[in-house]
């Protein structure tokens, strides 16, 4: 090994081990919901050397990477004995997405990704790529990875190479490191992104949230954030999909939308982390919001609070596909403690940490979306009226 080969080795290996022991640092909360991040958790300098980089000084005199990872996003979260993990998007530079396990001790820094990504078994048609993975932990005892596989569109003509169709792919597992790959979810739409399996059953069944759409892109007459049951899992198929929340013109979610993590369970209601997406003059602009449905009728939403809960801001704002938030993990720990794993603009994943008690008292009571300007102001007059009163009685510091 020459010198320049060592040195280089020395400092890329310095670099990642700085990167991955960071101290991250919690921001003050600037509106009492829940507190960001200093540091991206996981980014692509996040991805092990030993992916990129062939450490033979014979084959690669150099030292140059070989494999280029582009961004790391999207990630399902899970615990599993005191372990934080997620289930990441890795994505290279060749386009093509996988998964990769990283894990943490305490939720918020020091993520590390395990040796090898996950070795995803296909089924009859190859995924040509895979996405966006939701974890549950059902109640039948499995872990299940849901996620986006993409294949071309075999329908389009020659020239057009982007058509694509999206469905749930389904796999389950008990330990994150080996995969069973179930069939495809079928559902009466052509296309498929975001699905989500609810944790436990419903009447005996298996329950999804989807979200229907009609072309890659857009959700066009999809409608919404569906709801459906399916009697088996290993062949799941959800002959009726209902419009659980819809999108809505002059909303946070008027383009599309699509349910984030699996919901969590509270005394009040099951609490929903969603993304919306609205068309602007600099394109699509992804924030996510929550609602809280019925604990026992799953179809009816109780509490949706107005706007979004979390937008992009800062360098979250720039990437890949900028302007986008992006959600589909979380984990309630024991001291009812919430870690909201989300992403920015399509290149880099961070946290944000809340309690569940806070995030149940933000759905209830923040104020819902009138659908007017004036009722908007008419929302604020209402708070500026009773802030006044408890003025009047001496109240506020
Ligand atoms: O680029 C933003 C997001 O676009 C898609 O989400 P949706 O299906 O709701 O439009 C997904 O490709 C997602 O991965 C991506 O972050």
């Amino acid at each position: 090994m020459n010198t320049s080969f060592k040195n280089r080795l020395e400092a890329l290996e310095h670099q990642h081990a700085t990167l991955i022991e960071r101290p991250n640092v919690k921001k003050p909360s600037s509106n009492g919901i829940f507190e960001r991040y200093e540091y991206p958790i996981l980014t692509a300098q996040h991805a092990p050397l030993e992916w990129r980089y062939d450490f033979n000084p014979e084959s690669n005199p150099y030292l140059m990477e070989r494999y280029g990872i582009n961004a790391i996003f999207n990630a399902g979260a899970i615990k599993i004995d005191d372990k934080y993990l997620m289930v990441a998007r890795v994505e290279g530079f060749d386009r093509k997405s996988f998964f990769a396990v990283a894990e943490s001790n305490n939720g918020i820094d020091g993520f590390k990704f395990w040796d090898f990504p996950i070795t995803m078994p296909e089924n009859e048609v190859p995924d040509t790529n895979v996405y966006d993975m939701r974890l549950v932990q059902h109640e039948d005892g499995w872990i299940y990875g849901l996620f986006c596989t993409e294949r071309r569109d075999e329908s389009a003509h020659e020239g057009d190479q982007s058509a694509a169709i999206a469905q749930c792919g389904i796999a389950r597992t008990r330990d994150l490191k080996s995969w069973e790959r179930l069939a495809d979810l079928k559902t009466p739409s052509p296309q498929q992104r975001n699905v989500v399996l609810h944790p436990e059953f419903v009447d005996g069944k298996y329950a999804f949230y989807t979200r229907p759409q009609d072309s890659f892109i857009e959700a066009g007459k999809g409608g919404g954030i569906g709801f459906g049951l399916s009697d088996s899992i290993e062949n799941a198929v959800v002959n009726q999909e209902i419009v659980i929340d819809k999108k809505r013109y002059h909303t946070v979610y008027e383009a599309k939308n699509g349910l984030g993590p699996a919901p969590i369970k509270t005394a009040e209601g099951w609490l929903h982390l969603a993304h919306g997406v609205r068309n602007t003059a600099a394109g699509l602009r992804y924030v996510l919001y929550m609602f809280m449905t019925d604990l026992h009728d799953l179809t009816k939403v109780t509490h949706k609070p107005g706007g979004y809960f979390m937008a992009p801001e800062g360098e979250e704002c720039i990437g890949d596909v900028s302007n986008v938030l992006f959600s589909n993990g979380w984990i309630l720990d024991d001291n009812g403690t919430v870690f909201i794993y989300y992403a920015s603009s399509d290149t880099r994943q961070h946290v944000a940490t809340s309690t569940v008690d806070k995030l149940v008292d933000y759905v209830l009571n923040t104020p819902e979306d009138k659908f007017y300007s004036s009722k908007s102001v008419q929302t604020i007059a209402n708070m500026v009226n009773r802030n006044k009163k408890l003025t009047g009685n001496g109240l506020t510091v």
